[in-house]
C-alpha cells in the first residue's frame, strides 16, 4: 500500500504573516501528503510546545528552522520505511522519540504536521477523501458553524472582554444553507455597524471588531443583526461566546480583571455574570467562561447551568486526554473545543473526541487564530461525526478555505449528508 520514503518540512507564512511549517510526505509510491499547522494567539498555558527558534534575528525569534531540522533529520530518518496508514505506530514513534510530556524536544508543530500529511498521504493512497479514510462509512454529519463575527478581547482594542462572539444558524436543512444565514447575518451586521458610523474593519479572526461600551451592547447588535437578515434569534439562530477567561484571571487574587471594563470579579460574581447573560440572551453556548486553573468554579459553574448551557473547555482542556478525565470525574463541563495543534497528534486529537462522546460531551472541532489554507479541521469536523466546527468568520481565504471544503464535501456525499442543527443538545 506505500511506505514513507521521504519527509520534508518547508516554512511557509500563517494567516498573521509568522513562519509556520509546512510538510510534503512522500511514499514510495510517489503519493505526497500535504499538511500545514496553525498558531494560536491566546494559548492555554498546558498545550503540548509550539517549536520556535526564538532567534530574534529571524522573524522576531518566530522562526521554525529548528522544528524543520527536527523533521528533516530526526523523524525523516526514524519514520523512514513505516507503513504510511500504521497512524498510531507513526504516532507513537513520534511520542517516544520526543519523550516529554508536552512534545517540547521535537515540538507539537513538528509532530502534528507529520502526523497529519502521513494522514494525508494515506488517504491518498486508498482513493479515499480525507473525511472518509479518517471516519469510514458512517462519516456523514456536516457541523453546526459556531460562526464568529464580532470580537474583543486580546484580538482587538475594543472595549469587550470577551473575545468571540458567535452565531450558530441551527434551524437549516442543510450545511449550505446554514453558512447562508450565517453570511447574510455577518453582512447584515456590518450594514448596522455602518449606519451606527462604527468600525467595520476586521481582527485577525475576521469578526468585526467595533469600539463598543460593553458584552451587552455586542450581543444586542448581533441580535438585530440577525433579525435584519431576517431571521429570529432563539430560534433559527443561536448565539455562542468565548469569553477565554483565561487572559484575564489574576492567578494571586484568585479574581476576574476585566481589563476593559474594568471590573474585578470573583468566581461567584463571574458565574453570576455567565448566568445574567444567559437569561437574558439566547446564548447556548459559553467558552472557557473560567479559568484555565478554576477547577472549583467550572464544577459550580457545571452544577448551576451544565444542564442547559453548552460549557466548552478550550483553556481548561487543551485537547488532552488526561485534563478531560479529570474533568469528568469532577463533573466540571459538558463539551470540550478539539484542536489538534494543542495535542500534537492525529491519533491523540482522535482519543480525546472519543473519550468525550463516551462521556456525553460535545466535542467542536476548532481552528487557531493564526492559520493557513489547510483544510484538515474540516474534513475532521465531519470524519468524527462532530456536528459542530468552530473556524472563524466568513471573511478572509484562511477561514472560507475550511467552509468552502465542508461545501464540496457536503457535495460529495449528496443524499448521504446530514446536517443535524436542529439536534443541537443546548437548544433552549
Ligand atoms: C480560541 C482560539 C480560536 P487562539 O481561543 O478558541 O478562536 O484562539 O487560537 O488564539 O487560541
Ligand atoms: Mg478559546
Amino acid at each position: 500500500m506505500g511506505y514513507i520514503s521521504r519527509i520534508f518540512a518547508r516554512q511557509i507564512l500563517d494567516s498573521r504573516g509568522n513562519p509556520t511549517l509546512e510538510v510534503d510526505l512522500v511514499t514510495d509510491r510517489g503519493v505526497i501528503g500535504r499538511a500545514s499547522i496553525p498558531s494560536g494567539v491566546s494559548a492555554g498555558k498546558y498545550e503540548a510546545v509550539e517549536l520556535r527558534d526564538k532567534d530574534k534575528g529571524r522573524f522576531l525569534g518566530k522562526g521554525v528552522l529548528k522544528a524543520i531540522y527536527n523533521i528533516n533529520k530526526v523523524l525523516n530518518d526514524e519514520l523512514k520505511g513505516i507503513f504510511v496508514a500504521d497512524q498510531v505506530g507513526i504516532d507513537q514513534t513520534m511520542i517516544n522519540i520526543d519523550d516529554t510530556d508536552n512534545k517540547s524536544h521535537i515540538g507539537a508543530n513538528a509532530i502534528l504536521a507529520v502526523s497529519l500529511a502521513a494522514a494525508k498521504a494515506a488517504a491518498l493512497t486508498t482513493g479515499q477523501p480525507f473525511y472518509r479514510y479518517i471516519g469510514g462509512i458512517n462519516a456523514n454529519i456536516l457541523p453546526v458553524p459556531m460562526i464568529n463575527i464580532l470580537n474583543g478581547g486580546v484580538h482587538t482594542n475594543s472595549k469587550l472582554d470577551i473575545q468571540e462572539f458567535m452565531i450558530m444558524p441551527t434551524n437549516a436543512n442543510t450545511f449550505s444553507d446554514a453558512l447562508r444565514m450565517g453570511v447574510e447575518v455577518f453582512h447584515s451586521l456590518e450594514n448596522i455597524l455602518n449606519e451606527k458610523g462604527l468600525f467595520t474593519n476586521v481582527g485577525d479572526k475576521g469578526g468585526f471588531a467595533p469600539n463598543l461600551k460593553s458584552n451587552e451592547q455586542a450581543i444586542e447588535l448581533i441580535i438585530k443583526a440577525i433579525e435584519k437578515a431576517g431571521y429570529k434569534a432563539g430560534q433559527d439562530i443561536y448565539i455562542a461566546i468565548d469569553a477565554a477567561a483565561s487572559e484575564f484571571y489574576n492567578n494571586e487574587e484568585k479574581v476576574y480583571l476585566l481589563p476593559k471594563d474594568n471590573q474585578k470579579l470573583t468566581t461567584n460574581e463571574m458565574i453570576n455574570y455567565w448566568e445574567t447573560l444567559i437569561k437574558k440572551y439566547p446564548i447556548v453556548s459559553i467558552e472557557d467562561g473560567l479559568d484555565q486553573d478554576d477547577w472549583a468554579g467550572w464544577a459550580e459553574l457545571n452544577k448551576i447551568m451544565g444542564n442547559t448551557v453548552q460549557l466548552v473547555g478550550d483553556d481548561l482542556f487543551v485537547t488532552n486526554t488526561q485534563r478531560l478525565a479529570k474533568a469528568i470525574m469532577e463533573n466540571v463541563a459538558n463539551s470540550i473545543l478539539i484542536k489538534p495543534n494543542q495535542i500534537g497528534t492525529l491519533t491523540e486529537t482522535i482519543n480525546t473526541v472519543q473519550l468525550a462522546l463516551k462521556w456525553g460531551y460535545t466535542s467542536i472541532i476548532s481552528y487557531r487564530s493564526g492559520e493557513t489554507e489547510d483544510t484538515t479541521i474540516a474534513e475532521l469536523a465531519v470524519a468524527l461525526n462532530t456536528g459542530l466546527i468552530k473556524t472563524g468568520s466568513v471573511y478572509h481565504t484562511e477561514h472560507t478555505a475550511k467552509y468552502n471544503q465542508l461545501l464540496r464535501i457536503e457535495e460529495t456525499l449528496g443524499s448521504s449528508a446530514r446536517y443535524t442543527g436542529r439536534e443541537f443538545k443546548y437548544l433552549r
